[in-house]
């Protein structure tokens, strides 16, 4: 990988700070009763989120699915309309009819989060298709879980996208689990990435997902060439989510044991320690950083607070295009 500039290293540290101190404050919103509906969290798979998307250009797509606000947050989404989207408000980025769930920015490159387990599959070769058709140079990061890979839409969208040859990169986040049922489970095959020689396009493991520049890394290699029009890559990223499946999940079936694990993992820390023993960033600089995001979030906190409840009139607009 090129040397990365100490500017683009912070950046990638204040969003994996963003997105978990993002999310643990609409936890807390959520047991006060601020926002509407289920959420889904990215805590624990920041790395994943954050490696997959740096190394993309202005003008590449994403689609998302439930569990998107690492991915939202990682293509530069306005925090406090986001904040203002999760709780229900007009001056959300959706305008508070979207939520956690459906967010999209798609200035910002985000076509959307989806409720629907494969949903952002077809969305994503068809915004690839459309690339390829006008020479854009662009292309599209689909993002799904290990179990949107048993999705029909899963085999229909990969097996179109490799005969169109289509300028698209398949993300897994394999956190080992589709709400309760272990990904081990319900797949013979040992990985995800296997899944893409059935295809005949390349499958590509990322073993530590959690390891901010291991991701970085591979993605940017990837990206490199798909942009080259050398088609599809299924690519394998192994994390983990901190928290429930969403906030409706007492999460009985993983052990204490098994989760804090995989906190002694933590993607953030290890980024940290990478950068002070490198000596590539100072500790007071990096506590400043985090320091920010919470004031930040508070702020999207406040402004998301004192945004209006949308009108009953606006659940009739944005429904048809003129
Ligand atoms: C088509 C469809 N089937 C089932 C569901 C219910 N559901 C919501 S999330 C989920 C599990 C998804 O697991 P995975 O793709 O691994 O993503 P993760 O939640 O682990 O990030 C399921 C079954 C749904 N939303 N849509
Ligand atoms: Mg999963």
């Amino acid at each position: 990988m090129a040397k990365l500039k100490k500017e683009e290293l912070l950046e990638m540290y204040r969003k994996m700070e963003d997105i978990r101190n993002f999310d643990n404050k609409v936890n807390q919103l959520v047991r006060r009763g601020e926002v509407p509906g289920m959420t889904h969290f990215s805590v624990g798979e920041e790395a994943a989120n954050v490696g997959a998307i740096a190394g993309l250009e202005k003008g590449d797509l994403i689609t998302s699915n439930h569990r998107g606000h690492g991915q939202s947050i990682a293509m530069g989404i306005d925090l406090n309309g986001m904040m203002a989207e999760i709780m229900g408000k007009a001056n959300g980025v959706c305008k508070g009819k979207g939520g956690s769930m459906h967010i999209a920015d798609v200035d910002a490159g985000n076509l959307g989060a989806n409720g629907i387990v494969g949903g952002g599959m077809g969305i994503a070769i068809g915004a690839a298709l459309t690339q390829k058709m006008k020479n854009t140079g662009k292309i599209v990061v689909c993002c799904f879980g290990d179990g949107a890979t048993n999705e029909g839409s899963f085999h229909e969208t990969l097996n179109m996208a490799a005969i169109w040859n289509l300028p698209v990169i398949f993300y897994c986040i394999n956190n080992g689990y589709g709400i309760s049922t272990p990904i081990s489970s319900v797949m013979r095959t040992k990985h995800v990435y296997e899944r893409a020689a059935a295809y005949g396009v390349p499958g590509v493991f990322i073993e530590d997902g959690n390891d901010l520049l291991a991701v970085r890394e591979t993605m940017d290699k990837v990206i490199k060439d798909v942009r080259a029009g050398k088609g599809p890559v299924l690519v394998e990223a192994i994390s983990y989510r901190w928290y429930g499946h969403s906030t409706s999940d007492p999460g009985k079936y993983r052990t204490k044991e098994e989760v804090d694990e995989w906190k002694k993992k933590d993607p953030i820390l290890k980024f940290r320690n990478y950068l002070l023993d490198k000596k590539l960033a100072k500790a007071e600089e990096l506590d400043a950083i985090e320091a920010a995001s919470h004031k930040a979030i508070d702020a999207a906190v406040e402004y998301g607070r004192k945004g209006p409840e949308p009108s009953p009139e606006s659940a009739f607009e944005d429904i048809f295009t003129e």
